[in-house]
């Protein structure tokens, strides 16, 4: 990964304070059939349980979803998505936890800001829902634009680039305009390229290699690498070549957050926090002795 750019990590997001480091996004699945913890934390005490754990272990903030978006997967209806976000959302701003909520429908993001969470993450980045970008413009809270290009259902058929890194950079500016226009400020907006969706493990790494030219945009860099696919597939077992299980990519990830973080990542996305909490304070130590910001 490119170190050019680690000046992508320092840009500010209104409300919240710069670290000095990489910050931690706890994944909180709320949703029976997410890839590696779908089902644990359904039920909203034992999801509300865990989101502090994840606090606990070191995440400076809490990513609530509803609606699993692995490949391959059906949508849920809003009323759902709503029932199951919301009293957790509600639950975790009465203990003061930093929360995005994980969604592509404008009402759940309208819905759960007003019931304290901070921080919108589309990974439509506005194109599934053709209010969400008012809806982020009327909040003025940030607004993470995800790289996208249509429903789980069939997105591994949608994993077509001549160059990756360019189209990809180059689908996120056009979203960017395009909310920009809707009335969202430039200081809401934080990038994401959006591993996994509509790629292969090739482009996710091709893209994780370039992290730089996403951050030459100007706009703060998420990276969201936890147990996705191409970790499984990097560490298969070498006799069955079976991808390794999500929930035993643990380690990967960490290292995928050490590397994100030195490349300039604001923020990097993690089921398993202890590990990744560590290891963005590792690469800041280390920038730090080297005398870099
Ligand atoms: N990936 C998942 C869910 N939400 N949000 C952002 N911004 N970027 C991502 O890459 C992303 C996301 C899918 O992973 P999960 O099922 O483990 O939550």
């Amino acid at each position: 990964m490119s170190q050019q750019s680690a000046s992508a990590r320092r840009r500010s997001v209104p409300g919240l304070p710069d670290l000095g480091r990489s910050r931690v996004m706890g994944v909180l699945n709320v949703t029976p059939d997410s890839f590696s913890d779908g089902g644990l934390w359904l039920d909203p005490g034992r999801a509300v349980e865990h989101a502090l754990e994840l606090t606990r272990a070191g995440a400076d903030l809490i990513d609530v979803g509803g609606e699993s978006t692995r490949p391959g997967s059906q949508r849920v209806t809003e009323e759902e998505e709503l029932r199951r976000v919301l009293p957790v959302v509600r639950e975790l701003a009465a203990r003061g936890v930093v929360m995005s909520v994980d969604t592509m429908r404008a009402a759940v993001a309208e819905q759960a800001l007003e019931a304290g969470a901070a921080i919108i993450n589309d990974v439509s980045g506005g194109l599934a829902d053709p209010r969400m970008a008012a809806v982020a413009a009327a909040s003025g809270a940030p607004f993470v634009v995800m790289h996208w290009r249509g429903q789980s259902a069939g997105m591994d058929r949608q994993a077509v680039y001549q160059d990756v890194v360019g189209e990809v950079v180059k689908e996120i500016h056009d979203r960017v305009a395009a909310v920009l226009d809707a009335g969202v400020r430039p200081e809401q907006l934080i990038t994401d390229p959006g591993l996994g969706f509509a790629k292969t493990r090739e482009h996710d790494w091709a893209l994780l290699a370039r992290i730089d030219a996403l951050a030459e945009l100007g706009f703060p860099v998420l990276v969201a690498a936890s147990r996705k696919r191409f970790l499984g597939t990097l560490l298969a077992d070498p006799e069955t070549g079976e991808p390794r299980p999500p929930r035993q990519r643990d380690a990967a990830t960490a290292a995928v957050s050490a590397l994100a973080a030195a490349a300039g990542a604001w923020a990097v996305r993690v089921h398993d926090v202890r590990a990744t909490a560590d290891a963005v304070r590792v690469e800041a130590a280390l920038r730090a002795a080297r005398g870099a910001r």
